[in-house]
């Protein structure tokens, strides 16, 4: 047994692999369940007793030097198939990260403000949690308004006197001007809104707003025509033309409609105007003399004019996307369609 020791000692020295398969082949040769040591451990239960400890011993050695040996090999064949496997190519160009874009109501959002910022308006936000007096009071919603009911806004505390609300338009936001900042006032408010609607092509229970103010002396509708006409010409192109319908808004008196010509059929008719020739953009009017009043402005000295449009309309307008919902999806195959539309 001593030779068979010290003969497998030698062989383990000697062992040679250059495979896993190799070694593997080399680990049950000699420690599996029928290999050389494994063999060994059989024969020495037959040992005599006073040789037990020393061929113990002998044995237990052997076993550990076969096991630090197998893991030896197996390190360095794993290196060895390391340093042969083919190196990164560092000249290969890297893989293109996509670039993300802005989202199509960003972009029209940020033109109507930058045609307005062009024409001397200021830009302001405000909260779009509000209370009763700055969406409805204070723009002179009587207090039995459709609007006012469940149906119509999105209530977040009622039961007194002034509730807290979603903000059903931007106008709120004029209002907080109006309050604390000197005249004259001349503001675009961008923001979201807030309606409870039932989701379709055309409507959506949230959208985007940009509303305008403007007050000072002197202030007529012939001044907002020009202002909606620059403004559309900007938007739209410059040989757009503008017409007014009469309207009602019970902030603004007289009101008005606006329609754009058709930038599609230029006025010949087409399905995208309905064959009118026209497109509707905006509602606008002269402030009402209670609105002025409620926010501490005399209306004898001073008048104005607001107008309000919607981001997603006027979207839809410009890039003939026939599905107000397509602006909320963000389907990647939509929206990467305006990666390049930043241009007015
Ligand atoms: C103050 C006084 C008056 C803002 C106005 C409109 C007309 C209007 C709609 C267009 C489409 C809302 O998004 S929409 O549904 N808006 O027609 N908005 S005048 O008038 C104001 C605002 C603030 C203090």
């Amino acid at each position: 047994m001593k030779e068979a020791i010290e003969q497998i000692f030698k062989e383990l020295n000697e062992l040679k692999a250059n495979t896993a398969k190799e070694v593997e082949e080399a680990r049950i040769r000699f420690l599996g369940k029928k290999g050389e040591i494994t063999a060994l451990m059989e024969q020495f239960r037959s040992v005599a007793p006073e040789l037990k400890r020393e061929y113990g011993q002998k044995l237990n050695e052997l076993k550990k030097a076969a096991n630090a040996r197998i893991e030896e090999l197996k390190f360095s064949v794993e290196e060895n198939a390391q340093a042969e496997a083919p190196k990164e190519d560092l000249s290969m160009p890297g893989d293109a990260l996509p670039l993300g874009s802005r989202h199509p109501v960003s972009i029209v959002r940020q033109q109507i403000v930058d045609i307005f910022r062009k024409f001397g308006y200021d830009v302001a936000e405000g909260p779009e949690i509000e209370d009763d007096y700055h969406v409805f009071e204070a723009l002179n919603f009587p207090p039995n308004h459709p609007a006012r009911e469940m149906q119509d806004t999105f209530f977040v505390s009622t039961g007194h006197l002034n509730p807290l609300l979603l903000r059903t338009h931007t106008s709120s936001v004029q209002v907080r001007t109006m309050e604390s900042q000197p005249l004259p006032i001349r503001v675009v408010c961008p923001g979201r809104v807030f309606r409870n609607e039932a989701i379709s092509a055309r409507a959506h229970c949230i959208f985007h707003q940009v509303e305008g103010l403007y007050i000072d002396k002197d202030v007529t509708f012939a001044d907002l025509k020009q202002a909606i006409l620059l403004f559309a010409r900007e938007m739209f192109g410059p040989d757009t033309e503008i017409r007014m319908r009469p309207s009602y808004f019970p902030f603004t008196e007289p009101s008005a409609e606006v329609d754009v010509s058709c930038n599609i059929c230029h006025g010949k008719g087409c399905n995208i105007c309905k064959g009118t020739g026209w497109l509707e953009i905006m509602g606008c009017g002269m402030v009402d003399p209670n609105v002025l009043k409620a926010s501490g402005i005399d209306p004898e000295q001073y008048s104005g004019f607001a107008f309000g449009m919607g981001v997603e309309r006027i979207a839809m307008l410009k890039w003939q996307v026939n599905d107000l919902r397509h602006y909320f999806e963000n389907d990647m195959r939509f929206l990467s369609e305006f990666a390049t539309a930043t241009e007015v």
